[in-house]
């Protein structure tokens, strides 16, 4: 609607110029062209995050016919709902929204909806009841992950009268990654008794936060804790886990603890070929491509799938080689 509009703007002055008024450039002509996207991220707490953004920029460039406004929310909700406040002002064509968590968005939606502006949800989704409050999801399900873990674990542990120490470390809390990643843990919890949860701990997405918590928990353990799995909830948890492991002498790997992680970025399978990390869950966060896909169908009058799910898969020590790692995009 806002091509529209500016077509409009542009007919005038092309006609005013007989009168003597401002002749719109070449220059103005091709800007009219663009697609306005009103991007929100959620901020760069994670590798996985910079990878997002990375394909987002990629793909909505001015070359592809796109003017992208991206903002950096910093991990804050208020800020993401203040940028899409802020998108409608400036009455964008399509609002981008990865939402920090799930709840809290139905009103900004419905401002959105009110302005006939479409809003597209990457990565996470929002809990909101009525489906028409965004045109389409495009992520990941963080369920399924989850769940390809806990198999793994049951592979790793078969012996169901030996005692599995687990830790626990989360991401964001309230966010669908975390969600789904600690549901399925927590079915696989249900399912089998020898199973421990030694302890939960938030990590927020981050090395930082990680590396605090985990060494916190680790120096008020009074003897050393019996930790067969860590199950990290992003990469970067992964990292501070590990930092803060084998600070206080615990080994990581087949002999020790067993690190599990989401993401399988380039880092973590660095450190899963060298035996440290146990398990890398694929989560994809080139999701750029995607997105433009929900957009063309809708430029082109279609309506797109209301929820898509990128394929993923599971990396372990025995799946990887350097080349392989070097030649991943993320
Ligand atoms: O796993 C984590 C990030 O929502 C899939 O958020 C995303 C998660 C990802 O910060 O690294």
């Amino acid at each position: 609607m806002r091509k529209l509009l500016l077509a409009a703007l542009f007919l005038t002055l092309t006609l005013c110029s007989a009168c003597g008024a401002r002749t719109a450039s070449p220059g103005d002509a091709a800007e009219e062209d663009l697609t306005v996207i009103g991007m929100c991220q959620v901020g760069a707490e994670s590798d996985w995050r910079v990878a997002d953004s990375e394909s987002m920029k990629t793909v909505f460039t001015e070359e592809n016919g796109y003017r992208l406004l991206f903002e950096d929310a910093r991990q804050k909700q208020e800020n993401q709902i203040s940028a899409i406040r802020k998108f409608i002002q400036q009455r964008v064509d399509y609002i981008v929204l990865m939402p920090i968590s799930e709840s809290g968005w139905e009103s900004v939606l419905q401002e959105a909806k009110e302005a006939g502006i479409p809003v597209i949800l990457v990565d996470r989704m929002v809990d909101a009841a009525d489906e028409s409050l965004y045109a389409a999801h495009v992520g990941s399900d963080f369920l399924r992950e989850g769940a390809m873990a806990a198999q793994w674990m049951e592979g790793v542990f078969p012996d169901e009268r030996e005692n599995v120490g687990i830790i626990h470390i989360h991401g964001t809390l309230g966010s669908t990654a975390q969600l789904g990643r600690t549901a399925a843990l927590e079915a696989a919890l249900e399912k089998h008794e020898n199973w421990e949860l030694l302890a939960r701990l938030d990590g927020d997405f981050t090395q930082a936060k990680t590396y605090e918590v985990m060494t916190e928990y680790l120096s008020s353990l009074p003897g050393r804790g019996n930790i067969d799995v860590v199950y990290c909830e992003n990469d970067n948890i992964a990292f501070g886990a590990i930092q803060a492991l084998e600070e206080q002498g615990y080994v990581c790997g087949r002999d020790g603890a067993r690190v599990i992680t989401f993401d399988a970025t380039r880092g973590a399978l660095t450190q899963c070929l060298e035996g440290r990390i146990a398990l890398a869950v694929e989560c994809n966060p080139l999701l750029g491509p995607l997105v433009e896909e929900v957009i063309q169908t809708m430029e082109a009058g279609g309506t797109p799938e209301k929820h898509r799910y990128v394929e993923e898969q599971v990396f372990t020590a025995e799946d990887l080689t350097e080349a392989l790692i070097e030649a991943r995009e993320y």
